[in-house]
Parts: C-alpha cells; structure tokens; sequence
C-alpha cells in the first residue's frame, strides 16, 4: 500500500489499482483530496494495473467541493485537472459509490467511465441549493447521460437522486451489494478489462441532447412550470441556462458558460447567504454547554395534550417515525373530531402520492385517544402539553402531570410565548420541564423552537435536540422570553406593518413590498389567510383597530370572502375599496394627514427593527448565536434563504446603515426605534454579529 498523502491512498488488488480517500466527515474536495487524487491517478496510470477504481472511506462518497474553502484562494491542483487526467486515463476508471455522491463529487465520478454504487447511495448536484451551479462540468456532463428533462430536474431541485433510480437513469452502471462496494467495483473493473468495455467519455455522448435540439420550448415550459418556486431565486436560472448551453454549445463552449456564470453566482450576494446559511443550520446543532457526548433519556411512547390542530399535527411527526402517541382531550367530541382530521391528512397525502394507503393505517394506527390522562400518560416519556394560551390551564396539566407521570418523564409545553419557568414552578420536576414550539402546521413545519427555562437539565435539551433530528425538524435552542425568537421579532415587524398603514401606506403597498423582498406574502394577507378574528372578541369589540371594524363588518379574513382585502372566485386578492375608505376614515379621526411613503420606507420600518430586536434577543442571552435566529427566521417565518435571515441581512446592509437609520427613525417617531446597546457596540467597534462567539 502505498500513502499518497495524508488523506490518500493508492493499493493494488490484482489487475485493479484501488485509490481510497479518506477525509472526514464527509470527503470534500479540498486542497489535499484534490492533490491526493491527482498524484493517486498519476501513480495508478503509471502502475501495471489495468484499470483504477475511486473509493472513499467513512461515511460518504465525495459531498462536494470544500464549502469552507469558497471565497478564498485556492491552492493546489485545480478540479478540472484532476478530472482531465481521469477522463482521458488510459485505462477503465471506476467510481465506486457509496452514501451520498454530490456536487463536486458527482461531478468528479462523471469524469470515470463507469459509476458503481450501493443501493442506499445517493447522487445529486445541490450546488443550487447554495446558491451556485455545479462548476465543475456538471450542467455540460449531466444531461448527457439523463437527458435534457431530468438534468434540469436535478439540477434546479438539488434532489438527491437514490442509487436505484439512479441506475434506471443510467447515471449508475452497477448496483453492487450493500456492504461490498469495494470487492464489487473491483470485479466490475476485472470485467471491464476481460471484456474491453470502452473508456466511455461522458463529455461526448451528444446522442442525448439530440431530443432537446431544435426545442426551446422544452426550457420556456420549464421555466414556466416552475416559476413560483424559483422567485427571486437567481441560481434555479442559471443551472437552466447552462443546460440549455449544453444543448446549443459545443462542450468546450458549455464548460466556459459554465465556469463564467458560475463566477457571477458565486460573487453575488445570494450565494454569500446560502453558504453561510448552510453552515447556520448546522451550527445550531451545537450548544455550547451541552456537549455532543450528552447522554439522552429514550422517547419510546408520546403523550399529547389537545387534539386541536397543534396537537393533531404533533402526533403525526412521531408517528410518522414509528413512535406511538396517546392525545388526551377532555370531550370526546374534540377527541373524535381531532383523530379523523388526522386521518384526513394522511388521506389527503396517499392521495397525492406521497405515502402509501397502508402507511394511512400504520400511522394512524400509532395515534389512539384518551380522555383518561391519569391512565393515558401513566408510562410515557415524553408529554407535549399543546392546549390553548392560558396561564392558569397550563398550570393546571402540569401540576395533574407531576403526580401522574413517571420519574424521568420529559413534561414539554408547546406554548409560543408563556413563561416556562413560571410553568415549570407547579412541579416539583422542573429540570424535566422544557418548551418545544411547534410551528402551524405542525406536521409540515420544518422549524421547532427548543426553549429552555431556568431549570432545564441538560440531558432534556440532548434529548429534545436528538429527537427533533429524528421527526425531521430543524431545532434551534432558545431562552424564555415573551414569544421566544421567533415571535418576539415578528412583533416588531407586525407594529410596523400596522403603523405604516395608519400613516397612509395601504395595506396592499406592505404586502407588496415585502413580497418583492422575498416573503411568500405579507403581513396583510398573511392574516387574511390566518382569519382576522383570532383572538378578537364580537362582545368586546369597540372599532377602536381597523382590525375591529373589519371584523365587525364580517371581512374576517379568506374564509368570509373579504378582509383587508376582497376576494374573487378564485380567492385572487383584490385591493378594497372597503379598507381604503375604513383606513381614511381611521387617519382623518386622528387629525393626522396622509402621507406618500417610499417602498423603501416600507421596507426599512419593517425590517430593521426585526434585526435590532434579534440583537436585543442575543444581548440578552435568549439565542445562543446570530445565526440561530437566522435559521429561526429561514426555516418558520419564510424569510428568502437568498437573503440569508434578518441578521444576515443586516450584515449585508451594513450595521452601521441599519443603527444610522434606526437612529433616524426614533428621532421622528419615538423610541421602539433605539438602537439596541449590542447594535451600537458593534457599530462603534466595526464589528459584525458574525463576530461574537458563543
Ligand atoms: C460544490 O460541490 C461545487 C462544486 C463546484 C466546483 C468548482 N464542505 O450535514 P452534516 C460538514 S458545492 C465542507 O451534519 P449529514 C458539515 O458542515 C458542494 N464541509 O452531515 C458538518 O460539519 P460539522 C456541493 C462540509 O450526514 C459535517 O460535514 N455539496 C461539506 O447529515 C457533517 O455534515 C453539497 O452541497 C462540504 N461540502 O449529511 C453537500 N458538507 O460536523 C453539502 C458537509 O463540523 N453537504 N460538511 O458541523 C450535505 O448535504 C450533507 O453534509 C451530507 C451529509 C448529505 C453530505
């Protein structure tokens, strides 16, 4: 065996040169894997084997370049020669795949002449989930071998394609048994040489593009199917673009189109903040005191409280992982009502494709209910108290679930904004007490907010943390505060959002403007959608909010057809002559005269008071980094991944833009506009959010 660096090695297995990588965790390629496959490929075209065969070590096969290293300069052997030297090898070279083969290191098996993999491996090209285009030949290669339609699929979605539909695709040309990569790319490549397979260059199988020639209708209509998925987006159109140069481009020309957008992307604002929002969404994993080593308690069996739509939709996350759930509820009305809504929603994705009949009734099978909570909870792990926003109820359940449950249990409110500590303080188990914040709907939301009260033990908030993982959602840990992260910020864009249209902006010019921002709608039909009469009172209202007197008027939101705005048919949204006159009125009462507000002034009171209050929040110690909060924003309230969250963003802008305008702001209209201490700190020491440690 032969070292080639510290992360390759090249061996011999008869006829067969083996290179084998092993650079954790997950093989990217960075400068020393690029060095170790360039010597490695030399070295093995210069031995007497008679074909070579790509492996990797560890949990994957090549994930992609080195994330870390974008931006910086790049040293080492360049990508491309290490694909040359591949490509034009002589003798048959094997990628052999296993885990997940992608970007970059797609791109690199693209350069072998034949791909082997397991049947668990996975291949795709997610550059676009970074903002980016696969720039090392993969928009040129990839519809080569699948096809114009699939390449775009791919490409655009990020999708990580499974090995076995991989091998229909053709972009697999060996699925070999599970646990035997190695000997089975070996005998691949022996029968290679045995039956003088020929060194397929993937660069010149042009037979594929054919059906895309002459059709550039097949890109328009792409375009077109997926125009509101790709809004505001800029990478989804240039990985289109690209294919679309491997069409009508001789492959070298491609190659440049490639590398020449890919530049543009990757200098750009919008990948800056996929990138870093990659590594956000991983950094939140990490809890500065409560290490990866934690021990976790086992959650076998879930208790919930509520059989409401937060409930329903909690329970159908663990039972879609195969943990059983009891909902208690106090009616059995609520309890029927609560368990066939379920059942509908499992019914409503079978329908759709995205889960079998059978697993409907896996499923639902693993959610039975109760109206007996001292029976039902008795021996479960972990109860998630999920009824209405009512201090004295809450406390109520916990006290009945201190007596009921048993040690060790961990008692969980879904709240999303009471003080936890307040409620943990009726148990005498209050370091078993934690929030877990689910987001409506619960089932689809990917956030969950972990909150942590004073007494928290740390093997709960392990425990919770591992758990969220394994129901798929992203965790982000928290501290008690009125609305955690996520809401509290909310709040400040929401007082806005109202204040501007009480000053003369229309409902529809915030709406609009944050639209274009990103958002997937704005404040206004935002409540359209949720109905305006959450949480309004018929009895107590006095028409002191347009709120009110919309309610008053029955325009409570979508479902009465009319809210801020009206509806048609179709449930189109049409700006009200209604609103306009009810917000008149509203401006002339307070003596006030309507005044023409910039979008620009639109955006600025909205935003920059969300991204003070997150500093607020982290001098506070409520969020562990800048970041969570990004991830909280990304992932729970659709802020543009694009725009990397409001802390990011805020980056972007400049802290001293934001402080500088806020400062303006509090000048004219008061103090909620006071530009947090941390803000200022950073201001005067030019530093960034990014630059305080955890
Ligand atoms: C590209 O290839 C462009 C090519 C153009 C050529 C010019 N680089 O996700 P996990 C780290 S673009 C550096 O928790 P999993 C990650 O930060 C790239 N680091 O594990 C984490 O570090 P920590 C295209 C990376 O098993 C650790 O590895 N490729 C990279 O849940 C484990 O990660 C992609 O976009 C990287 N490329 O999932 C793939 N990838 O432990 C991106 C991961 O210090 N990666 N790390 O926190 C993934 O999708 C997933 O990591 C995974 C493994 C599916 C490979």
């Amino acid at each position: 065996m032969a070292e080639i660096n510290s992360v390759t090695t090249l061996t011999q297995d008869g006829d067969v040169a083996v290179i084998t990588l092993n650079s954790p965790p997950v093989n990217a390629l960075s400068a020393k894997v690029r060095e170790g496959l360039d010597e490695g490929f030399r070295q093995a075209i210069a031995s007497d084997a008679k074909a070579i065969v790509l492996i990797c070590e560890g949990r994957t096969f090549i994930a992609g370049a080195d994330i870390t290293e974008f931006g910086g300069a790049m040293t080492g052997p360049s990508l491309f020669d290490v694909q040359a030297t591949m490509e034009n090898s002589p003798k048959p070279v094997i990628a052999a795949i296993h885990g997940t083969a992608l970007g970059g290191g797609l791109e690199v098996a693209l350069c072998a002449h034949y791909r082997v993999a397991v049947p668990s491996a996975r291949l795709g090209l997610p550059e676009v989930n970074l903002g980016l285009l696969p720039g090392a030949g993969g928009t040129q290669r990839l519809p080569r071998i699948v096809g114009v339609q699939k390449a775009l699929e791919m490409v655009t979605s990020g999708q990580h394609v499974p090995a076995k539909q991989a091998a229909a695709m053709g972009l697999v040309d060996e699925l070999v048994e599970e646990g035997k990569l190695r000997e089975g790319a070996v005998a691949f490549a022996n029968k290679a040489v045995a039956e003088k397979k020929p060194l397929v260059k993937v660069r010149e199988n042009d037979a594929r593009l054919a059906e895309a020639k002459g059709h550039p209708e097949i890109f328009a209509d792409f375009r077109k199917a997926n125009a509101r998925k790709f809004r505001g987006f800029l990478a989804p159109e240039y990985n289109i673009r690209c294919i679309e140069a491997a069409v009508s481009q001789p492959f070298e020309e491609g190659l440049k189109t490639e590398r020449k957008l890919f530049g543009e992307l990757m200098s750009g604002p919008q990948s800056a903040a996929q990138r870093y929002y990659f590594f956000a969404e991983r950094q939140a994993q990490k809890i500065p005191d409560v290490p990866d080593d934690t021990p976790t308690r086992p959650i076998k069996s879930v208790g919930i409280i509520g059989a409401g739509t937060m409930g329903g939709g909690i329970a159908m996350n663990f039972a879609n992982v195969g943990i059983p759930v009891t909902i208690v509820e106090v009616k059995q009305d609520a309890l029927d009502r609560g368990l066939a809504t379920i059942r509908k929603n499992y019914e409503r994705t079978a329908s759709r494709g995205g889960i079998t009949a059978e697993q409907v009734e896996q499923r639902t099978g693993l959610i039975t209910g109760s109206l007996d909570m001292d029976s039902a909870f008795k021996d479960v792990d972990l109860v998630i108290e999920a009824v209405f926003e009512r201090m004295d109820i809450k406390k109520d359940i916990f006290t009945n679930l201190d007596r009921i449950c048993k040690p060790g249990a961990i008692l969980a409110t879904n709240t999303s904004g009471l003080n936890i500590d307040e409620i943990a303080s009726v148990t005498k188990r209050p370091q078993d007490v934690i929030g877990l914040h689910f987001f409506s709907p619960a089932n689809v939301m990917k956030l969950l907010e972990i909150v942590r009260a004073d007494h928290t033990a740390k093997d709960v908030i392990a425990t919770s943390m591992k758990l969220a993982k394994q129901i798929g959602k992203v965790a982000v840990l928290v501290g008690v505060t009125p609305g955690f992260v996520g809401n509290r910020i909310l709040g400040q864009r929401q007082r806005e959002a109202q204040k501007l249209v009480l000053e003369g902006a229309m409902p529809w010019d915030v709406d609009r403007v944050l639209y274009d921002f990103g958002f997937p709608m704005g404040p206004f039909a935002m409540s359209d959608l949720a109905g305006l009469d959450i949480g309004w009172v018929k009895e107590k209202s006095n028409g002191e909010t347009i709120r009110d007197v919309l309610c008053e008027m029955d325009r409570r939101g979508q479902k009465t057809g009319a809210g801020y705005y009206d509806y048609d048919e179709n449930r189109n949204a049409i700006p009200s002559p209604v609103t306009e006159k009810i917000i008149h009125d509203f401006i002339v009462k307070s003596g006030a005269n309507p005044r023409k507000i910039s979008d620009e002034e639109i955006l600025e009171r909205c935003l920059y008071p969300m991204i003070n209050e997150g500093a607020k929040i982290l001098e506070e110690g409520k969020a562990i980094r800048a970041s969570d909060i990004d991830v909280v924003w990304v992932n729970g309230y659709g802020w543009p991944v694009y725009r990397g969250g409001p802390m990011h963003y805020g980056e972007q802008v400049g802290l001293d833009k934001v402080a500088a305008k806020m400062k303006d702001f509090q000048a004219k209209m008061g103090d909620q506009f006071k530009p947090s201490a941390l803000l200022e700190k950073l201001v005067a020491e030019g530093k960034k959010f990014s630059d305080i440690k955890a």
